[in-house]
């Protein structure tokens, strides 16, 4: 909670002062894995709370407290949204709002534990869709393509064979 209310000062303190991603990330403790295969491993983690070997609505309404920016734990806007997957796993802007746009599944504009009940895959499962949706859903849109994050990841996706992409 401590970091919680750091973080909502620096929010609101440095909003209108040169506020900087650099800045957000030092005192966030931003530090993603570099390669891609950790970074879905990251997700992973993050994703099965309970570690059961399972990804379900439960554990992702827990891991979503950590999509929270701002005072409101029950909603995550797009800039939450934006602000997590680019700090905790190094993924583009641009990734971020296309992953936002894809989880809102009441199209409410918003996330919330709603958007995520019905979930429930393996944990090896939802590894693979993490790749297949990067390489066949993002980066298969050349627009997708153009920002320099997004070029490297996709390279390197487009380089991973399906059995690449494991947890050890
Ligand atoms: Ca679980
Ligand atoms: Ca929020
Ligand atoms: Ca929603």
């Amino acid at each position: 909670m401590l970091a919680l209310r750091l973080t909502v000062f620096v929010l609101l303190f440095c909003g209108t002062c040169g506020f900087s991603r650099f800045g957000f990330n030092l005192i966030n403790h931003c530090n993603p894995p570099e390669q891609l295969v950790g970074k879905f491993c990251a997700a992973l983690l993050d994703n099965d709370v309970n570690g059961d070997g399972r990804v379900d609505g439960s554990d992702i309404a827990k891991d979503v407290l950590y999509y929270n920016y701002d005072d409101d734990l029950c909603i995550m806007q797009e800039w939450e949204v934006v602000t997590r997957w680019t700090c905790r796993y190094g993924f583009s802007d641009r990734n971020g709002r296309f992953m936002f746009k894809l989880f809102d599944g009441n199209k409410d504009g918003f996330w919330t534990t709603d958007d995520f009940k019905a979930l429930n895959f393996s944990n090896a499962d939802f590894l693979a869709a993490q790749y297949t949706r990067f390489k066949n859903m993002y980066c298969v849109d050349p627009n997708n393509r153009e920002n320099p994050v997004d070029r490297v990841q996709c390279a390197e996706v487009n380089a991973l064979k399906p059995e690449d992409v494991k947890c050890t």
